[in-house]
C-alpha cells in the first residue's frame, strides 16, 4: 500500500505492477494553486492498451486540462470537496463475513443508508492481469469506426454476428444521452461537454452489453465468490441476474453518463422500497478518481422518484451538490443502488477507467413483471425466462471452478441441484452469443 497526498485529501492506492502505476506531481511551486485539481496533479504513467480504438489515446497532456473553460475552478474545487464528503460516509473496506457466515451487519448497514459501498482489494492482481489481457484483445475487434465490420486489422470484427445491442459509441467528452428521451427519457438534464483535445477521434466505444460472451475473465468473475455472497445478502438467496455491461471512460475522451435513477417498473408500486430496482456491482481494473467515478448522490434511492432536471436547474450546474465520488483502487468492487442518483462526468483527466458492471436483482421484483424495452425486448418475466437467463450465472460458476480449482466454492440456492447442467465448454461458449437479449430489464 503507498499513500499519496493529493491537495489535502489522502488517496489510498494500491500499486499493482505491471498494471498501472500512479505518480503524483505536485507541481504548486511551479504553477500555483492551479496544481490543486486532480486532473493536473494525479498522473498516470503507465496505462496501455492498444487496438483500434487506442484505449489509452496516450494523450495526457495538459490541452485536454483547457477543456473546461472557464468551469475550471469550479469544477477542481467540486472534485475535491467531493472527494472529502466520501471520505465521511463509512461506506468501504473489506468484505467481512459473521460468524454465520453472512455479510457483516453494519456493511449492509451503510450500503442502505447511503445507497453504496466500497469493497477493498477483492480482485486479486493476478484476476487483474487476466481481465486486462482479455479486455485489450476483445478492444482491438471492436469495429474500426461505428458501423464498420472489420476491425483494425482487417479481420471480422468482434459483434459482427451479434443480433443483440453491443457497442455504444459517443463523440469525445460527449454526453449521448442527457436531455434526450432515449431510455426512457431517464437522463433529463445535459451534462457539460468539455472541449476534446485535437486528434480525438470522431467517436469511439463507451459501452459495451452482453459483455460476458466476449471475454472469459469477465464471465469468471460474475462468479466470484464473494461477489455472490454480497448479491445473496443485499437481494436474497434466489436473486436474479439483470445484466452486464463494460463501461470504458478513456482519458481525454469517455463520454459522461447524465445524472439519473435507473429503475423502470416499479416506481409507482405500493411496495416499493429502497431495494426494489436491485443494484450493480463495478468492478474497477484501474481504480477511480473523482475526476473519472460513478457519482453518486448518497441517501437518495430512499426518496423514490426524484426530478432530476429541478436537481440540476436548482444546483445551477451539473454539479449536484451533494454528490460524492465512488472512489476505488485497482480490485476494489463497488455495489451501487440502481435506485440512486447516480452518473459520471466526461473523462477529462488523465486515467482510464474501465468498470466492469454486474446488475442483481430480488427475484420477486422480477416475478411475473412485464418489462424490457431499455436493454432488450418488452416481455413477461416468468420463471422459465429467469431460469433461461440465470443458465449464464451457472456457466459463470463452472467457467470459475474450472479456472481456479482450489478457490472455495459458494452455493447459488436457485442452481443448487442443476448446477451441472451448465458445463463450461465450447457449447456453452457458443450458447452465450446474444444472451443479453434476455436480461431482466425491470
Ligand atoms: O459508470 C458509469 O459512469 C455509469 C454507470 C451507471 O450509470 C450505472 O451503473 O447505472
Amino acid at each position: 500500500m503507498k499513500k499519496a497526498h493529493f491537495g489535502g485529501l489522502f488517496f489510498v492506492l494500491r500499486t499493482v505492477p505491471g498494471l498501472v502505476v500512479f505518480s503524483a506531481r505536485r507541481r504548486r511551486a511551479r504553477c500555483g494553486n492551479r496544481d490543486l485539481h486532480p486532473l493536473r496533479t494525479i498522473r498516470t504513467i503507465l496505462i496501455r492498451f492498444t487496438g483500434a480504438n487506442n484505449m489509452a489515446l496516450a494523450a495526457h497532456s495538459d490541452d485536454l486540462l483547457a477543456s473546461y473553460g472557464d468551469r475550471e475552478d469550479a469544477m477542481r474545487t467540486y472534485l475535491e470537496a467531493g472527494a472529502a464528503r466520501a471520505a465521511t460516509l463509512g461506506n468501504r473496506g473489506p468484505v467481512r463475513y459473521g460468524p454465520d457466515g453472512r455479510l457483516a451487519g453494519d456493511i449492509l448497514e451503510a450500503y442502505w443508508r447511503t445507497g453504496f459501498y466500497v469493497f477493498t482489494g477483492v480482485v486479486q492482481p493476478a484476476e487483474l492481469q487476466e481481465l486486462e489481457a482479455d479486455l485489450n484483445a476483445m478492444w482491438a475487434r471492436l469495429p474500426v469506426t461505428e458501423g464498420a465490420d472489420t476491425d483494425a486489422s482487417g479481420k471480422p470484427a468482434l459483434t459482427t454476428e451479434n443480433e443483440a445491442p453491443t457497442l455504444f459509441w459517443s463523440a469525445p467528452l460527449a454526453d449521448p444521452f442527457g436531455g434526450t428521451d432515449l431510455a426512457n427519457g431517464r437522463h433529463p438534464a445535459r451534462m457539460f461537454e468539455p472541449r476534446p483535445a485535437s486528434g480525438a477521434p470522431a467517436k469511439s466505444v463507451y459501452l459495451i452489453l452482453g459483455i460476458l460472451q466476449f471475454s472469459e475473465a469477465c464471465l469468471r468473475l460474475y462468479g466470484h465468490p464473494d461477489l455472490l455472497r454480497i448479491a445473496a445478502a443485499v437481494n436474497g438467496d434466489d436473486f436474479t441476474p439483470f445484466n452486464e455491461a463494460l463501461f470504458v471512460k478513456q482519458p481525454g475522451i469517455g463520454a459522461s453518463v447524465a445524472w439519473h435513477q435507473d429503475g423502470v417498473t416499479h416506481w409507482d408500486s405500493p411496495d416499493l422500497d429502497p431495494g426494489t430496482h436491485g443494484f450493480n456491482f463495478q468492478v474497477q481494473l484501474y481504480g477511480s478518481t473523482a475526476a473519472n467515478a460513478l457519482w453518486v448522490v448518497p441517501g437518495s434511492h430512499r426518496h423514490g422518484k426524484l426530478d432530476i432536471k429541478a436537481m440540476v436547474e436548482r444546483a445551477g450546474s451539473d454539479r449536484l451538490p451533494d454528490a460524492v465520488p465512488v472512489l476505488c483502487a485497482p480490485g476494489d468492487v463497488s455495489i451501487c443502488n440502481r435506485q440512486t442518483v447516480h452518473g459520471s462526468f466526461a473523462n477529462a483527466s488523465p486515467d482510464a477507467r474501465v468498470s466492469l458492471n454486474l446488475g442483481f436483482h430480488r427475484r420477486r421484483s422480477v416475478l411475473g413483471i412485464e418489462a424490457g424495452g431499455v436493454h432488450n425486448e418488452v416481455a413477461v418475466y416468468d420463471d422459465a425466462r429467469i431460469r433461461e437467463r440465470t443458465r449464464v450465472l451457472g456457466y459463470a460458476i463452472n467457467a470459475r471452478r474450472a479456472h481456479y480449482p482450489h478457490e472455495a466454492t459458494v452455493n447459488y440456492a436457485p442452481l443448487a441441484d442443476t448446477l451441472n447442467e451448465y458445463p463450461w465448454n465450447d457449447h456453452a461458449r457458443s450458447d452465450l452469443r446474444d444472451y443479453n437479449t434476455l436480461d431482466l430489464s425491470i
